[in-house]
């Protein structure tokens, strides 16, 4: 006896990763649904490499009842008009930024919080979160057992990926552009992003920060620690698929680069690659697939007491966004929804 899961944002870079990965992990499914807007049904897209086909189902009339999981990737507005009405039928597993931070809906790494996933039954609904935050708490969550973190800060560079589409043909098209000689006019980015970055992800706030730079705040304090002081800038960088960040580290006590590898070698989700050497390290273009938060560069910041820095890198589609939807389906799956 399996799950009935639907995918909804089924043919965006994240919903088709959530089917990839539905696929390669034999999630237990008696039947996966693949649904997008008006404009892409009947559309047949591939069940990953399954070997299956999904005929694609308009999100507008598609009813949810009878379902067991809904996995929702196509943005707030989506989720605002259509997760409630999915959660009277079936638990909603939402890779959106609305619910992040609404007292009533858990947010899960399942490395990091799994205990907090009992709450979802408020709303029937349960919010992953955004793709930068959730590979640093999966780094910074075994430190923070043994060494209790005081304050974090990182710097982000992050794949066009995690614009979506657009910001992917852009890079693409401006590349391509500069060795023709044709014109890199920006049109998606407000600045050129081939050989170029960009320090603005999302709405500028009030105080001069992004909305993405609030998010790696809110979301970590509500993860892992409201105690930690969290502050991030966060960048956009001409990379296709892979986030990486810059992370120092502050402790309430001493840890040592040795003691903290040591850690991090044994941690869930973390992949320590980490000689002192050239190439010792992870890059973006190395982590693309892959299931790990890789980590290296581990080393004392003396100019701080008990102070630690790493790298850190991860595929932003995956580990970022439909790996941990499909980890906390599973988990639900295995905690809360037993079948047979
Ligand atoms: C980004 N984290 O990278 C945001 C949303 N995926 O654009």
């Amino acid at each position: 006896m399996g799950y009935r899961v639907v995918v909804v944002g089924a043919t965006g870079n994240v919903g088709r990763e959530m089917l990839q990965i539905l696929s390669e992990r034999q999630f237990p499914l008696d039947e996966v649904a693949a649904v997008a807007s008006s404009r892409s049904q009947g559309d047949i897209i591939d069940f990953g490499d399954s070997g299956e086909e999904l005929k694609v189902s308009n999100l507008e009339n598609f009813d949810f009842a009878g379902w067991d999981m809904a996995l929702f990737a196509a943005g707030s507005a989506v989720s605002k008009l259509h997760a409630p009405r999915a959660a009277a039928g079936c638990t909603v597993i939402d890779n959106s930024s609305l619910y992040r931070m609404d007292p009533d809906v858990p947010l899960i790494v399942p490395e990091v919080n799994p205990e907090a996933l009992a709450g979802y039954k408020a709303r029937n609904i349960i919010a992953n979160p955004n793709c930068s935050t959730a590979q640093m708490v999966v780094a910074l969550k075994p430190l923070h057992d043994v060494a209790k973190i005081k304050r974090v800060v990182v710097s982000t560079y992050q794949s066009v990926s995690g614009s979506g589409k657009q910001g992917m043909d852009e890079l693409f098209n401006q590349s391509r552009n500069i060795f023709v000689g044709d014109s890199v006019e920006p049109s998606f980015y407000p600045k050129q992003i081939a050989f170029n970055v960009i320090p603005h992800i999302d709405d500028f706030l009030e105080d001069g920060t992004t909305k993405e730079e609030w998010k790696m705040v809110v979301e970590t304090k509500k993860i892992l620690d409201p105690k930690i002081k969290v502050t991030a800038t966060c960048v956009r960088v001409p990379v296709f698929v892979g986030h990486s960040e810059s992370i120092n580290i502050e402790f309430e006590r001493d840890i040592s680069a040795q003691e903290a590898q040591d850690i991090l070698r044994e941690a869930p989700g973390v992949m320590l690659v980490d000689k002192r050497e050239p190439g010792g390290y992870v890059t973006p273009v190395e982590c693309v697939g892959d299931y790990a938060t890789f980590v290296s560069r581990v080393r004392e910041d003396t100019t701080v007491e008990n102070g630690l820095n790493l790298w850190c890198v991860s595929d932003n589609l995956r580990k970022g966004a439909a790996l941990n939807a499909v980890q906390i389906a599973e988990l639900l799956g295995r905690k809360h929804l037993q079948k047979g």
